[in-house]
């Protein structure tokens, strides 16, 4: 389906503009693979066939959390068939009954490789199809610091913001800097909040922080090196506090940045929280209580794919 179809259809189309067609057009013609190298995969590797009805592509840090997804997404689905990639050194991927799985590593810089891979993935299994690309829901599931919610709330994003509650940019070759718009879609956030209503898992919405460090871009006072002092790390805590952030993390400025710029209307960020930043800095809790809260962010990720794929 292409663009004036989907507004036609009252659905959003791609934006167009943005995609990278001198590269990415050459790919569907054949004139040249495109190979994502930090999967050990390329477009015209055979084991990409088996993905081209993908739905949805959930993200999450850990290649651990990755598998157990798969697992869980199978037995959802009759023990439907996993697929797996075999290079596993940077991401692990798995694909199992229309959804994509892939770890991410830590940080955006990290993640923004596998996430521009998997968009040229996306652009190559739907074809280049505006219509089609936009049917494919993306999330990521992760953990985060809470801004005044305890350990174990799971906070859906309304925004990414970098630590200056700034949207994402980055450095653009010593001239300036890109900026990108890094909103999630707050329908999304909504539906993803209805779908796990009467759970009895707390959930928030709200901005989150994204750090370009776990320490210092996230004002710590218990890293190796630290640059703040005890009252200059509450300030900027409680600043961010009212300013409407709700938790911090690593990546979802990013992610909503460069999902926005191609136009893809469906995505969310699902993290739970593993301590209330307002009251400390290091992360106490038991193995058995982090289990618990991560488990938490993955049903609340399960029920809204529930609601929506079936
Ligand atoms: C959350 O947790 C990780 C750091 O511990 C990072 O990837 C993130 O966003
Ligand atoms: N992940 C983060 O990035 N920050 C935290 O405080 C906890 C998890």
């Amino acid at each position: 389906m292409g663009i004036r179809l989907a507004q036609a259809q009252g659905r959003p189309a791609m934006h167009d503009e943005n995609i990278n067609h001198s590269f990415l057009d050459g790919v569907l013609t054949g004139e040249h693979a495109d190979v994502y190298y930090h999967f050990g995969v390329a477009s015209d590797d055979p084991v990409l066939e088996e993905f081209r009805d993908v739905r949805a592509i959930i993200l999450a840090g850990s290649g651990d959390r990755i598998d157990d997804f798969a697992r869980r997404w199978s037995a959802q689905h009759d023990g439907a068939a996993i697929v797996a990639l075999p290079k596993e050194e940077r991401f692990v991927t798995r694909y199992c009954a229309g959804v994509l799985f892939a770890s991410h590593g830590m940080g955006m810089p990290s993640a923004s490789i596998a996430v521009q891979e998997l968009m040229r993935m996306v652009f190559f299994l739907k074809g280049g199809d505006p219509g089609a690309m936009s049917e494919v829901f993306w999330a990521r599931v992760g953990t985060s610091g809470g801004v005044g919610l305890p350990g174990g709330t799971v906070v859906v994003s309304t925004q990414g913001v970098m630590a200056d509650l700034k949207p994402y940019r980055l450095l653009q070759g010593g001239s300036g800097e890109y900026w990108f718009d890094s909103t999630f879609p707050r329908s999304v956030a909504d539906a993803i909040e209805a779908a796990s209503r009467g759970s009895g898992i707390p959930i928030e919405l709200g901005r989150t922080v994204a750090g370009n460090e776990f320490f210092l871009e996230q004002f710590r006072l218990d890293g190796a090196i630290c640059m703040e002092t005890p009252e200059s790390k509450m300030e900027w805590l409680e600043w961010i506090n009212a300013e409407g952030v709700r938790n911090i993390e690593m990546e979802g400025a990013m992610l909503a940045g460069y999902l926005n710029h191609w136009g893809f209307p469906s995505f969310a960020m699902i993290c739970t929280t593993l301590l209330n930043r307002l009251e400390g800095d290091q992360v106490t809790a038991s193995h058995d209580e982090l289990d618990s809260f991560s488990e938490r962010s993955g049903d609340v990720l399960f029920n809204y794919l529930t609601a929506t794929l079936g």
